[in-house]
């Protein structure tokens, strides 16, 4: 006879069978969750889990702009608006040639749960397009933006639906995107998160998914007595989420010795401090270089093509690039050569079975969506700070994040110790984050 699991999935696969990461991260949440469910008879037999995975709504149109050439470009805009039952749609834009809509479901799904996490009243969404900003010219950007917003801009509110950043969509695209939703709606709001500091900003939200995700490491790193101070610590990527995370472990007293993009990592043995740091933002960010180019200024350090960092030896991983980029082979690598934490920035890096051997091994592990929730968390401060109509000093949004963070931990504890002790990071968020949404959706009736 099929488990209550199997038997779950499959009604999923069939209705999803062509989105292997959207299943892919529904599985994860079914084999936690599912077994919570079955002993809790407030949930039993209300199709609770497979009312969460079918959005609530899923949007997708055209995006037509013309490129510096004067061609006529078309690209596939999205948004999911996946879960409402705690608060308005909330989550990122994801502007990469892969988006299609089994990532942004995945993406949609994930934040849901990552959301409720935070404590705060956010629901989950996530939204993109397949347009590609590599080697666009600023101008090509503000007009795909805006011929993005045209459109999107009939969906979304501040009390409806709030996107933010997520790959390729960071201040400048907040920017563009912002100029047409006002323009079009005649209306000043915190429709987005991530805006800049002088129009709705928040201090810290460029920070706070990487400085969160070191905050919760180290949060894990105190069960067992230990710190960040001498660690040394592998990264991967080199935008937002790593630079910042980077950045942490520097000010923690750590040693990073790798940074990646999709072309290979930099691997310099000596340590990025913060000059190099410093460096590999403004290549990264304003000269919107390639990471390889950390030679050319850094000649010591070596460049690896078309790798991940992961065989480089150290105490803790961060990875802070994209999904699926640590696979079994990987977490075995890191095990062999004594990792002892890995907390993930990004979302669904490791894949399920990299997972299992880590939990295999019993080293620290942390799923994306506990340990990279302080990126959102701190939208929903940037959105509480624009309804109060006011600003929080760095010092306060800090402080309020790491308490979010140490929030989210206290969740995982109490839904994912083992009876060894052992912590599951990814049982623990899972239950953490699906109890509050059920609770509402309960209480709210089938809608
Ligand atoms: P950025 O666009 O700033 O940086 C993305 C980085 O990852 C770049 O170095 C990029 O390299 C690399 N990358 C992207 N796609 C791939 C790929 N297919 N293979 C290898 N490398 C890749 O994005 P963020 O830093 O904002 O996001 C990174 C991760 O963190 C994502 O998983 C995102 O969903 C997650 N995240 C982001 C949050 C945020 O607030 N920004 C919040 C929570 C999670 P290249 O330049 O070569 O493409
Ligand atoms: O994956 C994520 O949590 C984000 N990209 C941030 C979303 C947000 O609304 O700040």
């Amino acid at each position: 006879m099929k488990s209550n699991i199997e038997a779950f999935l499959d009604i999923v696969k069939e209705r999803n069978g062509n989105e292997p990461e959207f299943l892919q991260a529904v599985e994860e949440v079914a084999e936690t969750v599912i077994p919570y469910i079955v002993k809790h008879d407030i949930y039993y037999g209300k199709n609770i889990l497979l009312r969460m995975v079918e959005p609530e709504r899923l949007i997708s149109f055209r995006v037509s702009w013309v490129d510096d050439s004067g061609e006529i470009q078309v690209n596939r805009g999205y948004r999911i608006q996946m879960n409402s039952a705690i608060g308005p749609y909330k989550g990122g834009l994801r502007f990469h040639p892969t988006v299609n809509a089994s990532i942004l479901k995945f993406l949609a799904f994930e934040q849901v749960f990552k959301n409720s996490l935070t404590t705060l009243p956010m629901g989950g969404g996530k939204g993109g397009s397949d347009f590609d900003p590599k080697g666009k010219s600023d101008n090509e950007i503000m007009r795909f933006c805006h011929a993005f917003m045209s459109e999107l801009f009939r969906h979304i509110g501040p009390n409806t639906d709030v996107p933010a950043g997520d790959i390729g969509v960071g201040a400048r695209e907040i920017g563009f995107l912002f100029g047409m939703y006002k323009k079009l709606n005649n209306e000043f709001t915190g429709v987005l998160t991530g805006k800049g500091l002088s129009w709705g900003g928040s201090l810290i939200r460029p920070e706070a998914t990487g400085y969160g995700n070191v905050y919760f490491a180290q949060k894990m790193l105190e069960t067992k007595g230990d710190s960040i101070e001498g660690k040394t610590v592998v990264v991967s990527g080199s935008g937002n989420v790593a630079q910042y995370a980077a950045e942490k472990v520097l000010h923690l007293g750590g040693k990073v010795v790798t940074l990646s993009d999709s072309s290979g990592y930099i691997y310099d043995e000596e340590g990025i401090d913060e000059d190099k740091l410093s460096f590999v933002m403004t290549l990264k960010n304003v000269k919107r270089g390639r990471i390889s180019e950390y030679l050319e200024k850094y000649p010591n350090a070596k460049f690896v093509g078309n790798k991940t960092p992961w065989g480089v030896k150290c105490d803790i991983a961060l990875p802070c690039a994209t999904q699926n980029e640590l696979h079994e082979d990987d977490a075995n690598t890191l095990i062999k050569n004594g990792c002892i934490c890995v907390s993930e920035g990004a979302n669904m890096p490791s894949t399920k079975e990299a997972i299992a051997v880590f939990h295999k091994a019993k080293i620290l592990f942390a799923p994306g969506k506990a340990s990279n929730a302080g990126g959102v968390a701190t939208s929903g401060l940037e959105m509480t700070q624009n309804s109060l109509r006011f600003k929080w000093t760095r010092e306060e949004v800090d402080n309020k994040l790491k308490d979010i963070m140490s929030d989210i931990h206290k969740s995982c504890l109490e839904y994912g110790k083992d009876d060894d002790g052992y912590i599951d990071y990814v049982r623990g968020a899972n239950i953490a984050g699906f109890v509050k949404v059920a609770d509402a959706m309960l209480a709210q009736g089938v809608v």
